[in-house]
């Protein structure tokens, strides 16, 4: 657990030139991996993801998102409709249960970007701040992965 955390702790400081927490006390919320795929052009949405490793003691929630380069964010959900898969918008969000670590992934809950203009491109860097419950705001930096999906800001752990 303690080298969960101080490698989150490294992760974010390399993610993170310039974290801002606008809680009162220093956030349990530990981000990683935060990537955007690239969108092809004329395209409306893009798709963004992100693990996040709730450190504390009690149960957390990710309620919403924002970021200059989108118009809105919505946090959405993948469910099969009639053998079809759709996605879903989470108007609650998502919990994060006291330990657990969740990830946000293709195919699966994702952060859904509105009108981005222009389109992400590979190899940019997006801000974006993450809203939580108990009024905590993470503003942090989704980079742009290439085509294949593999971000050159994952780190596998
Ligand atoms: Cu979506």
């Amino acid at each position: 657990m303690l080298k969960h955390l101080a490698l989150c702790t490294l992760l974010l400081a390399t993610l993170l030139p310039a974290p801002s927490v606008t809680a009162a006390e220093a956030t349990e919320l530990h981000l990683s991996d935060a990537w955007a795929r690239p969108m092809p052009p004329g395209a409306r949405v893009g798709g963004g993801y992100i693990a996040i490793h709730n450190a504390g003691e009690r149960t957390r929630r990710l309620l919403g998102a924002s970021s200059p380069r989108a118009s809105s964010i919505e946090i959405h959900t993948m469910v099969e409709v009639d053998g079809v898969m759709r996605m879903r918008r989470l108007t609650d969000g998502i919990e994060i249960a006291a330990g657990a670590q969740i990830a946000l992934k293709p195919g699966a809950e994702h952060l859904m970007f509105f009108n981005p203009d222009p389109a992400f491109s590979e190899g940019e860097r997006i801000a974006v701040i993450l809203n939580f419950d108990g009024d905590e705001s993470i503003e942090l930096q989704f980079e742009v992965a290439d085509r294949s999906g593999r971000a050159a800001a994952a780190h596998a752990h």
